[in-house]
């Protein structure tokens, strides 16, 4: 279907859009029309006359040698947008060539639903004001999204050249022009999952501030029918307090003690505050979503950074103004700081940012000493992160907060929990108790999502899993781990920051996914019922074997790794090549879900210059060695190594890597149940 140009009926959406007008839209059309799979921006021509761009933010777009020269941004998303209203329902790729004297520069959408805001980052890349950088991603736009738009951003506010970007539907075009957005479930008619959790912790949920600000009021009634606990997704950031225009405007007044607002968050605190409902502040002090000007002499960013003791200033200063005048206007809502978010990096340690450079390493100690002199009391100091489950990064965080709770200033741990239902559910719960144990604190599930698995029955398998994820924090929660709240990240599917995964409760018309079902039988007994569509999945015993002699292969990359046959087999003329990861842990990936509520055993040969290499079952938070082989002498070496998959697991890859990115070769792949 996906040739040339696709039909479709004239401009409903011309008019509704917000954006100053779409480029993209034949003028003047009022019958039918061609609306490209492809639409790039052509800085030749000036906004409105056809350049297919527009200015999103406050930002100010120049026009040269065919590039565009994006200035005078205030906030990091100001930037430079192509709107692609038409491509709801579709994958798209977005493209940009860009470069800029700000560190990274990221393609992200924003599209509303029902009158509710989403942003998603497509994908980002570091960037240099020399060297041009081609960042492309592909996103999904849900059907329901109105107004899409495809915008670029930047870690700050200086000036960003871009000189190509494009937006394209990939794969076949489904077109839903001229069809209705679906109808709203009535929100009223769901059983409420505070209700059914009142003896175990509050359920709370992240919202945008258009939930309160909408004329459609369904959101706001789901939120009143179901939660008792808010996060603001954004709303209380930095970057939307940090009042940037009367701070810069007088550099020397605000010098230590930056100028804020609560525009933003205003609407939701007023909803929780008439409504008796609780919220959870997020966040104080972050790498991320704070512009970088805060860090700098005199607020310029084209200056030096600012000193140790100044920062201090800026910082406890920033902490005081926010937590109090949240009180003082808005007495005992906020129950819950998240006073740092995210300080533990990736890779072990602490993450490089501008709050560690100029302040160092105790900034987080000293954020959790200011948050506890000037917090009202009784409000609980959180610090909160994500892949927080994994062991590396627990040791990291545990390593970083110990003397911060040995002082007393630090009441919770925040466990994000982006998760996936491939995660260990025992591990998961093992590292809250291991959190609250070391720590003496209690732990709140702050921005629960779990990506659905790709499997048959995904949105049932989902459910399956919530049910059992849930009776495990119930349990925990029972054996007396501290857990006073779970927070959902994200009302509906669609309006998650990872919509494409499907994540959350509810589906974007508000009515119930089986993941709700999952979370209330988990308290209430019962199972997830099948869905009518619902297809049994096959158990296949059939062994699977490879020798790559019909110089074909089943399994896949991992992540960014390249596979191909090539001469040299073991004992045999063929094998399979892996090659070009960007880490280690790329490599050869097989599928064994079918193997489910089986003991399999894999054999292989590999070889490689690498000092060893492995084989690993690929679960999310932890990755069981199945067997790993001494390598590094070029010559063929055998391995082996049994692997239990739990039954009823919806989606299961094992894989082999080599531990030191080296290419390896493999042959004589066999994977057989067992049992
Ligand atoms: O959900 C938030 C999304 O709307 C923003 O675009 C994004 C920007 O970083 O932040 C999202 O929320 C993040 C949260 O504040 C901290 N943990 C990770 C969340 C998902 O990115």
């Amino acid at each position: 279907m996906k040739k040339g140009f696709i039909k479709l009926v004239a401009c409903a959406l011309a008019g509704m859009f917000l954006l100053g007008g779409c480029d993209v839209l034949p003028k003047g059309t009022d019958g039918p029309y061609e609306v490209p799979l492809t639409i790039t921006a052509d800085f030749t021509k000036k906004e409105g006359k056809g350049g297919n761009w527009v200015t999103y933010g406050d930002s100010k777009i120049q026009l040269k040698d065919g590039k565009a020269l994006v200035t005078d941004r205030k906030a990091s998303n100001d930037g430079i947008a192509i709107p692609c209203p038409d491509y709801r329902g579709n994958t798209i790729n977005a493209s940009a060539t860009v470069s800029s004297a700000n560190d990274s520069v990221t393609i992200s959408m924003r599209y509303d639903i029902y009158g509710n805001v989403s942003y998603v980052n497509i994908a980002g890349g570091a960037t240099t004001e020399s060297g041009e950088t081609t960042i492309s991603g592909n996103v999904d736009i849900p059907a329901n999204a109105q107004n899409a738009l495809i915008y670029i951003e930047a870690s700050d506010v200086r000036d960003i050249t871009v000189s190509a970007f494009s937006v394209s539907v990939v794969g076949d075009f489904n077109d839903l022009s001229g069809t209705p957005v679906e109808e709203l479930a009535d929100p009223t008619k769901t059983a409420s999952l505070s209700a059914a959790y009142a003896d175990y912790f509050k359920f709370g949920v992240a919202t945008p501030t258009t939930v309160y600000t909408n004329s459609n009021d369904s959101f706001k009634k789901l939120v009143l029918a179901q939660f008792n606990s808010v996060t603001p997704e954004n709303e209380l950031k930095p970057e939307n307090v940090l009042d940037a225009a009367t701070t810069k405007a007088d550099p020397e007044k605000y010098n230590e003690c930056p100028a804020v607002h609560f525009d933003a968050a205003k609407p939701i605190l007023d909803f929780c505050k008439e409504n008796g409902i609780q919220m959870r502040g997020h966040t104080l002090v972050w790498y991320s979503q704070t512009p970088s000007w805060l860090f700098y002499e005199n607020y310029d960013v084209n200056g030096q950074l600012a000193s140790r003791d100044l920062m201090l200033k800026r910082m406890e200063n920033y902490i005081d103004a926010v937590m109090n005048w949240c009180e003082e206007n808005y007495p005992g809502v906020i129950y819950a700081w998240d006073v740092v978010n995210e300080a533990a990096a990736d890779d072990g340690g602490m993450r490089d940012c501008y709050w560690k450079q100029t302040i160092g390493d105790d900034y987080v100690e000293k954020a959790f000493e200011f948050a506890r002199k000037h917090g009202p009391s009784g409000v609980q100091l959180f610090y909160n992160d994500y892949n927080e489950y994994q062991t590396s990064k627990q040791e990291d965080i545990l390593k970083m907060l110990k003397p911060i709770a040995e002082a007393g200033n630090i009441d919770g741990m925040g466990m994000q929990s982006h998760i996936s239902s491939g995660l260990n559910v025992d591990n998961y719960i093992a590292a809250a108790k291991r959190y609250a144990d070391e720590l003496g604190v209690v732990i709140h599930i702050t921005e629960l999502d779990v990506t659905a698995p790709k499997s048959l029955n995904s949105m049932y398998d989902q459910g399956v899993y919530m049910k059992k994820l849930f009776e495990a924090i119930i349990q925990a929660d029972k054996d007396g781990v501290p857990i006073e709240c779970v927070t959902v990240w994200g009302l509906t599917d669609d309006m998650s920051w990872k919509s494409a995964t499907k994540p959350l409760l509810f589906y974007g018309n508000l009515s119930p996914k089986p993941a709700y079902e999952g979370v209330m039988c988990a308290v209430n007994g019962g199972d997830v019922a099948k869905p009518a569509d619902y297809v049994e999945p096959v158990t296949d015993t059939t062994p699977f074997v490879e020798d790559y002699e019909d110089q074909k292969f089943i399994g896949g990359p991992r992540y960014s790794s390249v596979q191909k046959i090539v001469e040299g087999g073991y004992e045999s003329k063929y094998c399979l090549e892996n090659t070009e990861g960007y880490a280690e842990y790329d490599g050869y990936s097989i599928d064994v879900t079918q193997y489910a509520g089986h003991v399999i055993h894999i054999s292989f040969a590999i070889k490689s210059k690498a000092p060893s290499c492995k084989c690993t079952a690929d679960i999310d938070g932890v990755w069981p060695n199945i067997a790993e082989v001494q390598t590094g002498t070029d010559e063929w070496v055998l391995g082996e190594g049994d692997f239990e998959i739990e039954e009823g697991t919806a989606s299961l890859t094992i894989y082999f890597e080599s531990t030191d990115m080296s290419p390896f070769y493999l042959d004589n792949v066999e994977i057989k149940a067992m049992n």
